[in-house]
């Protein structure tokens, strides 16, 4: 009877070792492709010349907004300083470089006058209630999860391809409102 209870425990452990392998198996695939999604997103990062600009994303707008904010990492490299002279995107009529800041107790947004400067081996961070891109007269709505491209013109570097990731309309929102 002993005999037979271990054939009978040998053969379930047969039986059931393969499929809990396979198990395994499936949960490190999906792990591994969460992982490298989240990887794909972080590591979204463009070069040119001495400048890494690193995660461009923007916001998903309301039914009807005619803007959107633009925000990424620039970093530079080199020895000597750079300057982010232009934007364009077919998302929008046209891209203007902002600075929001705080006059008076009230908030304020103005273009920035002559670019704005990368310093040698300096970074610039483009964030909502800081400098940052704005899309203005928007053709279509960018949708969350989308990516959209633009063309960043820099005085030393040149030009560069980007694109950016449409993020969702509350993301790392407070300051920021380009809703209008
Ligand atoms: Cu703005």
């Amino acid at each position: 009877m002993s005999h037979s209870f271990l054939i009978a425990a040998g053969t379930l452990f047969d039986r059931t070792l393969p499929r809990f392998q396979a198990r395994l198996g499936i949960v490190a695939l999906a792990f591994a492709l969460v992982f490298v999604g989240a990887q794909a997103v972080l590591a979204h990062e463009f070069k040119v010349g001495d400048l890494e600009i690193e995660h461009p994303w923007s916001r998903a707008t309301p039914a009807g907004a005619k803007v959107a904010g633009g925000y990424f990492t620039i970093l530079n490299k080199g020895s000597a300083a750079d300057r982010l002279l232009s934007i364009s995107s077919d998302v929008s009529d046209k891209a203007e470089l902002h600075q929001m800041g705080v006059k008076d107790g009230v908030m304020t947004m103005r273009p920035v006058d002559g670019g704005l400067e990368i310093p040698a081996g300096g970074k610039v961070a483009l964030a909502p209630g800081g400098y940052h891109l704005m899309f203005i007269g928007l053709k279509r709505q960018p949708k969350q999860g989308e990516k959209f491209a633009a063309t960043l013109t820099f005085e030393k570097a040149g030009t560069v391809s980007v694109e950016f990731a449409v993020e969702g309309m509350g993301e790392m929102g407070g300051m920021d409102d380009h809703a209008n």
